[in-house]
């Protein structure tokens, strides 16, 4: 292992990710540290690569005790928990993962819409209870053919605009700059988009500049009869105000992949019937998450063969 370049692991991966980051790397995982951080303060040194993922990230005071890191990898196209500019501040590039996860990204999106919209969930429960036998179960709302509102036209909010096309949705889209080389419509306002939303579904990247985009008024305009969407991060949306808005029925209901706390989603969304709750699998299919963990060890191995991951993260 002496002459492979050494590279530190923060939090698990994949199986086969482990495996393959171990045959060609000297690597050392840090969640098996007794102390990862007395071992980061002993061996930070050492470590010329970094693995990580968009869950566990790897910020500033970490990238600062590996003096010889030269790159990082990180599974996930998310950035908001990897601090892309002090890596950029010492000229370590980034390696992520977008677009190979877009289609299920994107699917999930329309699970939720067409789960939270048509009661899916809710009816399941319903029939496990045996409530068929004595109740009718109550009408739901149609999905295809309404106004999709997509906050944050990037690569995902782009391939659910093409899911969205077979359901005859009409689309319209805010994001902070019109989009290039699309013609559904651009709303300025985000709360005017949302006033125009049948469904209006969350796809913007995570971080300080979205942190509370969705917040009460937004979820005002969407109002009785909108539905919201999340597959993007939590802390785009204002949580205690979407909570609120359930529970008064000031919008209709919410399909949610994502949470401010994860895995520590807000009890009080337990008991309504109007929320569809998933524990942030939208990327999580066998093909998507095995497409992920090739391009983060391809990313390494373009890395030290090239001289630059195969797909960088933008420096802003
Ligand atoms: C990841 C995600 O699976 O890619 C992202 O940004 O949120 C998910 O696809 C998860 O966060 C992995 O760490």
């Amino acid at each position: 292992n002496q002459d492979k370049p050494r590279v530190l692991q923060i939090g698990r991966l994949l199986p086969w990710l482990e495996e393959q980051l171990a045959a060609h790397f000297d690597l050392v995982l840090l969640a098996q540290q007794p102390n990862p951080q007395a071992y980061v303060a002993e061996h930070g040194r050492e470590f010329v690569a970094a693995v990580t993922s968009a869950a566990v990230g790897i910020d500033a005071a970490m990238i600062e005790s590996l003096p010889a890191l030269k790159v990082i990898s990180s599974f996930g196209v998310g950035l908001d928990k990897v601090d892309v500019q002090a890596a950029a501040r010492r000229g370590i590039p980034v390696g992520y993962t977008p677009d190979v996860l877009n289609d299920c990204v994107a699917d999930t999106a329309f699970t939720l819409l067409l789960d939270v919209a048509r009661r899916a969930s809710e009816a399941d429960r319903f029939v496990r209870r045996g409530a068929w036998l004595t109740d009718k179960f109550p009408l739901a709302t149609r999905a295809s053919g309404k106004r999709l509102g997509i906050v944050g036209l990037g690569r995902i909010g782009r391939t659910i605009a093409k899911r969205a096309s077979g359901f005859d949705m009409e689309i319209r889209y805010h994001n902070r700059r019109p989009a290039e080389g699309v013609d559904f419509g651009y709303e300025a306002s985000l709360t005017e988009l949302a006033r125009w939303s049948d469904f209006l579904v969350v796809a913007a990247a995570g971080g300080a500049e979205s942190q509370g985009l969705i917040s009460a008024e937004v979820l005002q305009a969407l109002g009785p009869q909108g539905f919201l969407i999340n597959i993007a991060r939590g802390t785009v949306v204002d949580e205690p105000a979407l909570i609120q808005a359930l529970r008064d029925k000031a919008i209709a209901g919410a399909g949610l992949d994502v949470y401010v706390d994860e895995p520590r989603v807000p009890e009080a969304l337990f008991a309504l019937d109007n929320v569809v709750l998933l524990p942030h699998v939208a990327s999580a299919t066998h093909e998507t998450r095995q497409a992920m963990a090739a391009l983060v060890l391809d990313n390494l191995l373009a890395f030290f063969s090239e001289g630059r991951p195969k797909v960088a993260a933008p420096v802003a």
